[in-house]
């Protein structure tokens, strides 16, 4: 019972560390244009792949709503300021589903093999690609006023929450690959 009240501790605190990170590396990002690089996305990818589905999407909450209470977001009305950013964020945390076979896999020491690289590609595609969804949809309800370059709001919407997650997929993808390889311990240390 001791070490179980142990780990939760830990996992507690590990996750209040990366959402804070989290809120650090959003916030030290200008905003470009349109664009949205979302640097955040890394600590709490990393959480859920480290601690799973639960951890990972409370995680995520949290760190939107840090960002909402300390006045780093781009809030239109309370709706769209709730769907963009606790559960846009919270929405990252979803990779946390591939957290058991990836532990499994770095575990056997192939962190750098095919089926990690596939499984990383699954699991940030799935958090990123729901996070951008749901901005897609938001776009479209509720930043319609904004449309540029003669496009409708869906097009306009697609366009820019579509660039953004190719971004982002990618950058996330390529960082969070070379932390997995480079420092295995980060998914699964060995006094767990
Ligand atoms: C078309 C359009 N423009 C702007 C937004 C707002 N948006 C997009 C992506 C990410 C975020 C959160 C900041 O990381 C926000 C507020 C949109 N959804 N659609």
């Amino acid at each position: 019972l001791r070490k179980k009240m142990e780990i939760k501790n830990r996992i507690l605190v590990e996750g209040a560390v990366c959402s804070a990170i989290a809120v650090l590396l959003s916030a030290i990002i200008p905003t470009v244009e349109w664009i949205d690089l979302s640097l955040g996305i890394i600590p709490i990818m990393i959480f859920s792949l480290r601690r799973g589905l639960k951890a990972g999407l409370i995680s995520g909450c949290i760190w939107g709503l840090l960002m909402m209470v300390l006045g780093r977001a781009s809030i239109l009305n309370i709706w769209q300021g709730i769907l963009e950013y606790p559960l846009a964020n919270m929405a990252v945390g979803l990779a946390g589903i591939f957290h058991q076979p990836l532990v499994e896999q770095v575990e056997q020491k192939d962190s750098k093999s095919r089926k990690t690289k596939l499984l990383l590609c699954s699991a940030i595609g799935l958090g990123v690609g729901l996070k951008y969804f749901l901005h897609f949809i938001a776009g479209i309800i509720f930043w319609g006023s904004y449309v540029q370059w003669g496009l409708t709001p869906v097009w306009y919407s697609l366009v820019v929450n579509g660039g953004s997650f190719l971004l982002n997929y990618v950058i996330v993808f390529l960082i969070v690959n070379i932390l997995v390889v480079k420092i295995p311990r980060i998914i699964s240390d060995s006094d767990k």
